[in-house]
């Protein structure tokens, strides 16, 4: 029995989601976005059939609302039907009437907020979530760690005799580390999130920490970015996507893409592709190489930093599939996950799958994945074209298996 966070990989990382009755902490360092994660988890469980209660002290309801709005999260029908109510505890700060019909109108007392948060979760019908948005601005407001620790003990045992499922944002600003420890220690759950600067790209990641429900955890460090609509995705920043001359990767990228673009001239690429890729709540950035050998010299730029590769070979021209293996050493990008596609497996000709490996020497574990055009009476010389929709599918599929 488990509520399901609405982000895919998060929740297998859970083995479901967060269990039932659970607690779970979204730990975050400042700077890091991290209020989407509350959201989309928010989100799922409303259209689940879930019931919520939110509470927010750190901005007015209605920005929140439209935060939510702009990601394609409505919540106003819930609202109306009743499933979701908010507990309004800034606008008090303000001096402010709000426009909630729950509300504290002294949010720096904690007794006023935790009567506020206990008679709701006795309302609200299940199953039933609690989303806290924020426990380090309750901290800031009430200045009284003591307090919110109490208070959060608490609160837990009422969680556990409602069965309501929490989901807490939390701040790592300089707090006592005492603070911090005992918040995490009271959690059964921590998700942190963190930021890397890797040269002058920030990226971040997401990890499960703790999980009481799970007898081993997956130490797993997921890169994600938030894009609205959408929420959370998986983020791969980049994927290469490389093979001989006239083999399909324009057509590839183009056709995996929601946004591409090309530097060609009289039908073959001169400099890179570049595409935009959004499956199954996986974001991705694709970089192509050109195919012919006068533009060796910049491959192994083109490679640097790709997390994965998608070899792109011609499945009727044998000759091309040195000249794959031979530009994955130019790209440096051996070692590297990746997937072969066996493109233009609609024509006469077109090698097997296990032909393919055989003739290139590729290993059991490689896969290969046979893509054709979408419509073949499409195709046209010296111009990209569009490839079929599922096997696309398929070649993310593997790829992300084997990178996440
Ligand atoms: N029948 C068929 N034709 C294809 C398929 N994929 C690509 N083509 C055609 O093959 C030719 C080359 O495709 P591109 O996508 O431009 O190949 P490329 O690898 O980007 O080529 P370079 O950038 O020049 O190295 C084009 O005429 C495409 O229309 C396929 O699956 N089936
Ligand atoms: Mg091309």
């Amino acid at each position: 029995m488990v509520i399901s966070t609405g982000i895919d990989l998060l929740d297998r990382l859970l083995a479901g989601g967060i269990k039932k009755g659970a607690s779970a902490l979204i730990m975050s360092t400042p700077g890091v976005e991290d209020l989407q994660f509350a959201h989309q988890c928010l989100f799922a469980h409303l259209n689940n059939k879930g019931h919520a209660v939110y509470v927010v002290n750190n901005k007015k309801p209605s920005i929140l609302k439209a935060t939510l709005k702009e990601f394609d999260w409505d919540v106003s029908p819930f609202e109306k039907k009743g499933s979701c109510i908010f507990l309004d505890c800034y606008s008090g700060l303000l001096s402010m009437k709000s426009q909630e019909k729950d509300y504290v109108s002294n949010p720096t007392s904690i007794a006023e907020t935790s009567e506020a948060v206990f008679r709701l979760l006795k309302k609200v019908k299940k199953p039933s979530l609690l989303v806290f948005d924020s426990l380090s601005s309750l901290i800031d407001l009430t200045n009284a760690e003591e307090d919110v620790l109490s208070f959060l003990k608490r609160l837990k045992s009422q969680l556990k005799e409602s069965n309501t499922t929490m989901i807490a944002l939390f701040t790592r600003w300089p707090y006592s580390k005492t603070t911090i420890d005992s918040i995490e220690e009271l959690f059964d759950c921590v998700i942190r999130l963190k930021a890397i600067e890797q040269k002058v790209i920030l990226r971040s990641y997401f990890s499960v920490a703790k999980a009481k429900w799970l007898a081993q955890l997956e130490k797993k460090e997921i890169p994600y970015k938030i894009v609205s609509p959408g929420g959370v995705k998986v983020f791969i920043p980049k994927i290469l996507v490389t093979g001989p001359f006239n083999a399909g990767k324009s057509s590839f990228i183009h056709s995996a893409s929601t946004r591409a673009v090309s530097v060609d001239r009289l039908g073959t690429t001169v400099a890179l592709d570049h595409g935009h890729v959004d499956f199954r709540g996986f974001a991705v950035d694709l970089f192509g190489t050109p195919g012919q050998e006068r533009f060796d010299p910049i491959l192994e730029m083109l490679g640097g930093e790709a997390l994965g590769v998608i070899v792109v070979v011609d499945s009727t021209d044998p000759k091309g599939f040195a000249r794959a293996k031979e530009m994955l050493e130019l790209t440096k990008t051996e070692g590297l996950p990746a997937v072969i596609v066996a493109n233009k497996a609609d024509l006469e000709g077109a090698l097997s799958s296990s032909k393919i490996r055989e003739r290139m020497k590729l290993p059991e574990e490689t896969p290969i994945i046979p893509v054709v055009a979408e419509d073949i009476k499409k195709v046209r010389k010296n111009k990209p074209c569009k490839l079929n929709p599922e096997d696309i599918g398929k070649v993310f599929e593997k790829l992300f298996e084997t990178i996440v």
